[in-house]
Formats: structure tokens, C-alpha cells, sequence
């Protein structure tokens, strides 16, 4: 019988269980590939993409890597098309994690880590031709810190889509290809990492980390319109535009009160957003999503929606208002209306979206009120995670500092710092194929 292992000899799956199939490898062209994919900080523009609106994130210097090998066999062209995937992670390194997925599948009941992989490769299931078994064997490491905010989650599912197209090849994203039109792989693969989120992972998540995580170029936050999905690469201007304003820097400071966004409330934001909506279209039709609405209409339609679904609305259309000026000012570098949009945002995540707590409230407080510091808010979905702080670039270091002893004192819990900059999006780092038998 065959064995399981990753980089075995005897690398096979169930269905592949006659002689001829065993050590198909043997016999058939394997690519090996390295993938990596980084994690994302929002400047701005918090819960606003799962109702179209804008976005301004950036991706970060820390990653996840996925390193391994793949093939692709076709058996019998009348069977499913599938997947067989045998992979580690630096994370779990005790257990080798198996799966075996076909168009047929369903997610299972209770999500792990695991799911985000498998949700993701079932994404790449109709590009393969039909009867094919794709079968991948790959290693999963990385440094993004998980459950902090900085979308470790989409950071892994994109690696994986990178990975896997890498061995797919020309195929991949061929239906996408073929409806003609601007295909973007950037584009279509943060939409299925999304997807594979929402229906494998069940989390409610918006496009956004898939989307910066997928599409960053280096050096440019990105403004996202998410109800087309449409890229503003935007740099922050090399100079600051009033002479006496220092240049700055961006600061993540991380709460270490971990957050999650498949928990109860994100979903509840989600659906208020859809109430909200429901109650805006009963005064203006036209009203397709939050992001075509504005203060005035949230005003008329007050007799529709309780106080809170009036304060969640009042975020979102608020807080685009804010974005799409935060991108202009930062181009402009006017870096104190930066830091006062910032700031706003945050007040406006926790007083009227509620998504904030006492901890990174505290964090955000202790940084606003540093010498040095334009603006300073909490990044990301909320619950906890991280905050991003515009600074000085020379009092950098000082405000890490007196962050790290500050929230330990107020908290009694450590708060990892670093500096960050816009970093690359997805990407390869290696790629090679090889037929073993041609080789040898
Ligand atoms: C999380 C989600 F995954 C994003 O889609 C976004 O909604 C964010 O929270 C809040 O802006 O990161």
C-alpha cells in the first residue's frame, strides 16, 4: 500500500490505488515553487469594504511562504476533477495535515487553520482539465503574527493561490481568461481567496486583505473602490507639504489581545450594515449600497433604523469621506490632516461601530498624546489587534519605547512594536520544472 508523506517516495491518494498509478510522479513533469504572500495594515478606511466603499491599505514586510512541489494527472476524463494535498506548517510542525478535496466537497462543519488551505486550493478545481487530480506537497511558514489583525488568515490563503497557480501554469484562471475583458490574476485571485474565506471559513470578510495582500506593488498604499475593485496605487508625497512638518513614519503597535474575525461580531456588523442599507433604499432606491449614501439620507430614513443601525451607518459613510481624503492628503503630504482623519476614524470605531476596546483604546490614547505623533488608530477588523500611528520619523523609536513601558503599565501586557513601509504584494521567488525521468 501507498504512504502518505510530504516529499515521501510513495506519494499517492486513494484514488490512485492500481499499479500504474503508483509513483506517477516518476513519470510525469513536476514544478516545484516558492510563494510568498504578505500581511496588510489599513491606514484608513475600516469596515467599509463589505459595502463597497474605499479602502487605503498597504502590505507589510512580514510574510507567509509556501515551498513545495506539485503535479498534475489525469486519469479518467469522465471523473471529478480533484485535489490531493499533503502539507506542514512551521506553526503545527508535529502533524502532516492530508486532505482530499473534489469539485463535490463541502466545507466541513467546524473550521480549523487547515480549511483556509483546502477552501483555497477548491477555488483552483475548474481550471484543471477534466479527470485531473492535482496533487501538491508543500510547507507553510511564515512570520505574520497571528490573530493580531494583520491578516495572517488572507496573507495564507493568497501564498497558497500563488502556489497553486505556480503549478497549475497557463491554466490557471482559464474560464476567468476566456470571458475576455480586463482579466487581472491579481484581481480574480484575491476574489477567490475571499471567497474561499466566506464559504469554506465561514468568515463574513470583505475583499480588502485578499485584494492589498494579492495587488500591492512596493512602495504605494492602495486606494481599493470595493465595489468594483478598482486600484489607486497611492505613494505618500516625498516631501511634507508645510516646511516645519517633520516626515513621517508608520508605527504598528500590536495590543496582543487577540482578535478574530469569524467571532460574533463582525457578522453582527455585516448584517446592521444590510439593515441599514434596507432602511436608506425605503427612502432612496437608488441607494445600491452604504457607500451611495450620506448623512442627510441617513438623517430622512431615521424612522426605519434604532439608534445603533444609525451609528453604523453613520461609520461607514463617514469614515469614506475620510478615506478618499486621506489619500489625497497623504499625496499632498499635509501629514497632520492625515493624522486628524486618523484619529477621527478611530473615534468613530469606537463610539459609533463599536468595534474597538479597552486595551487599544488605551494603546491609540498613549500615542495621540505623544509629542511627535500626527494620528493614530486601531488597524483593522477590531476586537483587539494592532493600532497604526503616523510619526515623526525621529521620535519613532521614542514612541515605540514609551508605548512598550506605557500599556505595560496601564495593561500589565507587553506591546510588540515595529516601523513599517508599503511593501510587495504577492509574489514568486522561485519557480522551476522538471521531469524526473528527462533529468536522470
Ligand atoms: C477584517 C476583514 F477581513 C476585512 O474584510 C475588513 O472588513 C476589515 O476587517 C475591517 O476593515 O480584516
Amino acid at each position: 500500500d501507498t504512504v502518505k508523506t510530504l516529499f515521501g517516495k510513495h506519494f499517492s491518494s486513494s484514488s490512485l490505488n492500481n499499479d500504474s498509478a503508483e509513483r506517477l510522479e516518476d513519470v510525469i513533469p513536476v514544478t516545484t515553487a516558492i510563494a510568498v504572500a504578505p500581511g496588510r495594515v489599513n491606514l484608513i478606511g475600516e469596515h467599509t469594504d463589505y459595502t463597497g466603499g474605499f479602502v487605503l491599505p498597504f502590505a507589510i514586510d512580514y510574510s507567509t511562504v509556501v515551498y513545495g512541489k506539485g503535479s498534475i494527472v489525469v486519469h479518467d476524463t469522465n471523473d471529478e476533477r480533484k485535489a490531493f494535498i499533503s502539507f506542514v506548517s512551521a506553526m503545527s510542525p508535529d502533524s502532516l495535515e492530508i486532505a482530499e478535496i473534489s469539485e463535490s466537497s463541502t466545507p466541513p462543519e467546524i473550521p480549523s487553520w487547515t480549511t483556509y488551505v483546502e477552501g483555497t486550493v477548491f477555488q483552483y478545481l475548474p481550471d484543471l482539465p477534466k479527470g485531473a487530480e492535482l496533487r501538491l506537497e508543500f510547507c507553510i511558514a511564515g512570520d505574520v503574527p497571528l490573530g493580531s489583525g494583520l491578516s495572517s488568515s488572507a496573507s495564507l490563503e493568497v501564498a497558497v493561490a500563488r502556489f497553486v497557480e505556480a503549478i497549475i501554469g497557463e491554466n490557471a484562471f482559464s474560464s476567468e481568461q476566456q470571458d475576455g475583458g480586463d482579466f487581472s490574476p491579481s484581481k480574480v485571485r484575491a476574489l477567490r481567496c475571499q471567497k474561499a474565506e466566506n464559504e469554506w471559513c465561514d468568515s463574513p470578510c470583505g475583499i480588502m486583505d485578499q485584494a492589498i495582500i494579492s495587488a500591492a506593488t512596493g512602495g504605494s498604499l492602495l486606494l481599493i473602490d470595493c465595489r468594483v475593485l478598482d486600484f489607486t496605487p497611492t505613494k505618500m508625497a516625498n516631501e511634507s507639504l508645510h516646511s516645519d512638518d517633520p516626515f513621517p513614519v508608520l508605527v504598528v503597535a500590536n495590543s496582543n489581545v487577540k482578535h478574530s474575525i469569524g467571532g460574533g461580531e463582525y457578522p453582527i456588523r455585516v448584517a446592521q450594515c444590510k439593515t441599514a442599507t434596507e432602511a436608506l433604499q425605503k427612502v432612496d432606491p437608488n441607494i445600491l449600497m452604504l457607500r451611495d449614501a450620506t448623512l442627510e439620507d441617513v438623517e430622512n430614513a431615521k424612522e426605519y433604523m434604532d439608534d445603533v443601525i444609525c451609528k453604523r451607518a453613520r461609520h461607514v459613510i463617514t469614515e469614506n469621506e475620510r478615506t478618499i481624503q486621506a489619500k489625497e492628503e497623504l499625496e499632498r503630504g499635509d501629514w497632520k490632516q492625515v493624522g486628524e482623519l486618523m484619529n477621527a476614524s478611530h473615534s468613530s470605531m469606537r463610539d459609533d461601530y463599536e468595534v474597538s476596546c479597552e486595551e487599544v483604546d488605551i494603546l491609540v490614547d498613549i500615542a495621540q498624546n505623544f509629542s511627535g505623533v500626527y494620528g493614530s488608530r486601531l488597524t483593522g477588523g477590531g476586537f483587539g489587534g494592532c493600532t497604526v500611528t503616523l510619526v515623526d520619523e525621529e521620535r519613532a523609536i521614542d514612541l515605540m519605547e514609551h508605548m512598550k513601558t506605557e500599556y505595560k503599565t496601564r495593561t500589565g501586557t507587553d506591546c510588540p512594536c515595529f516601523v513599517t513601509r508599503p511593501a510587495r504584494g504577492a509574489h514568486l521567488l522561485s519557480l522551476t520544472d522538471y521531469n524526473p525521468l528527462v533529468q536522470e
